[in-house]
């Protein structure tokens, strides 16, 4: 099947089968409103406990299955999405909005997130010890969860839904995929690659369709072993609640309000480019974007100055066209939530500098300029995850203020710090009340090799990426033997 004929009609992939939906619904190009990218198939709930059935089915001949038969279903997969990054980096940047260079990144990561599962599936390690009696023999073995319901976000349409069914597949189990109503066609695309690569009928399954019907399906189903959702913090925690109350194993991750501090000592212009990639990349679409600039006292004017002259001469407009480094928000709702918090701002006080407006470009798009504010810590805007290109800037007297103020929130996914002293940089990554530390580097950006997540409202349960997954996708089971 061909790009041209998936944008028409994304379908279900429930037992091996495309199936068509009880309604239909449309993904629009946020940079050119009047291109439908998708009309795809939305699931009802019967639907979704028949994908739930079919990953229920195939769980036992899966789980059971060699670990060089995963491998090279993972490797396959993660083959074709590198040779056809460009291709899926476009339609990607066509349905949410990413610019195209950012688009092509993220499918050549899903890509890589695949084959490093590839390995990992051959790597599945377990333990034997010595027992306290004589005789006796111990092993520690891990075994797939089961059926694992995976909720995914649109802001990352390839990588998160690659580092969450990657890791599923590669310790065996099988999978339900819920993505994000608003990236279809990139779900579609991501599950017909999947569908191609030998995996038996009902291991891996793709239901759209909304969070309320589809998504909350998931969750309550007694056959769902085990739940890896992404999204906003409200979503979350009705998750948490729901799963936990069947005692279904639960991931995961929620938003940010990232902190990058930069002390007097910073390589100034290192510090500006962490700051404007890490705040405004990607539209600022990214639970590890930096929302809050912590900057020791000493630089602050100038600091303020100098990233104020970078967010003049930042290119907004289309996400496919050459040279433009922030696209638009991904849809309507996302932009006047964004518009709301600069008005909030305005209100509460906090000093604008720069941005923060709709703007009109060629094709009608959701196009904001980025947006700079001086704000006090009480300030929502300094408190609350915007997701989206808003940051502000707070003055710290020094480097023991800045680790204080960036603590002082209740997310914990990301810190960062620009500096040339190592004891502040040490001293930074032993006390950021983080899941992830960055220094001299931008908040956002992360290996695909290595555990991501947070810790206090950011994040729930183990750490995603790298063999870190392996606490969340497998079970561990403890053996015993008289010799
Ligand atoms: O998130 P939701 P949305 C934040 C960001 C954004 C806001 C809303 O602030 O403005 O969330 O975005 C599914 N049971 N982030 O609406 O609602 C839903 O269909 C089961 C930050 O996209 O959390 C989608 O597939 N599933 C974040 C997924 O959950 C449900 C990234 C996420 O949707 C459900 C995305 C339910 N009851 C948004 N309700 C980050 N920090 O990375 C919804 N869903």
């Amino acid at each position: 099947m061909k790009l041209g004929d998936m944008q028409q009609n994304p379908r279900h992939l429930i037992n091996g089968r495309w199936d068509i939906g009880t309604t239909t619904g449309v993904s629009t190009n946020p940079s050119d409103t009047r291109e439908v990218v998708a009309e795809y198939a939305r699931a009802d709930r019967n639907q979704t406990e028949l994908a739930i059935r079919a990953a229920a089915d195939a769980l036992p001949h899966w789980s059971h299955s060699t670990p060089q038969r995963r491998a090279d279903a993972l490797d396959q997969i993660g083959s074709e999405l590198l040779a056809r990054k460009d291709e899926l980096g476009a339609l990607l940047s066509r349905e949410e909005g990413k610019t195209l260079p950012e688009g092509v990144g993220e499918v050549a990561r899903a890509g890589q997130i695949f084959k490093f599962f590839a390995g990992e599936a051959l790597r599945v390690q377990g333990e034997l010890m010595a027992s306290v009696r004589a005789g006796v023999q111990v092993d520690v073995t891990r075994e797939p969860v089961g059926v694992v319901g995976i909720i995914a976000p649109w802001n990352f349409p390839f990588a998160i839904p690659a580092w969450k069914i990657a890791p599923a597949l590669a310790y065996g189990n099988t999978v339900v995929f819920k993505p994000a109503e608003l990236v279809p066609a990139c779900a579609w695309a991501l599950a017909e690659i999947i569908s191609r690569s030998g995996l038996p009928a009902g291991v891996f399954n793709l239901v759209m369709g909304s969070g309320r019907e589809v998504g909350q399906t998931l969750v309550d189903h007694p056959l769902v072993n085990a739940l890896s959702f992404t999204g906003s913090v409200p979503t979350g925690e009705r998750i948490l609640q729901a799963a936990t109350a069947r005692r279904a194993k639960v991931q995961l991750e929620m938003g940010g309000k990232n902190p990058l501090v930069v002390l007097a000592d910073a390589d100034f212009e290192q510090a500006i480019e962490c700051a404007l990639q890490g705040s405004y990349f990607s539209t600022g679409q990214r639970c590890t974007a930096s929302s809050r600039l912590i900057v020791e006292a000493k630089v602050h004017d100038a600091f303020v100055a100098r990233l104020r002259q970078r967010l003049e001469a930042l290119k907004v407009g289309h996400a496919l066209e050459r040279g433009i480094e922030m696209g638009p928000v991904v849809d309507a709702g996302q932009l006047d939530q964004n518009l709301a918090y600069v008005e909030i701002a305005r209100n509460e006080g906090a000093e604008h500098v720069w941005g923060g407006e709709r703007l009109e470009r060629p094709t009608p798009g959701h196009y904001m300029s980025p947006a700079l504010f001086l704000a006090r810590p009480e300030h929502r805007i300094a408190r609350e995850e915007v997701f989206g290109p808003v940051a502000c800037v707070l003055r710290a007297d020094d480097y023991e203020h800045a680790l204080a103020l960036a603590n002082d929130t209740p997310f914990g996914l990301c810190a960062g710090i620009c500096t040339t002293s190592l004891k502040h940089a040490m001293h930074f990554k032993r006390h950021a009340e983080v899941g992830m530390t960055m220094v001299n580097l931008p908040t956002a950006g992360v290996d695909f090799h290595v555990p991501f997540g947070g810790r206090k409202d950011s994040s729930h349960g183990s750490r995603e990426q790298g063999r870190y997954a392996a606490e969340f996708y497998t079970t561990v089971k403890t053996g015993y033997m008289l010799a």
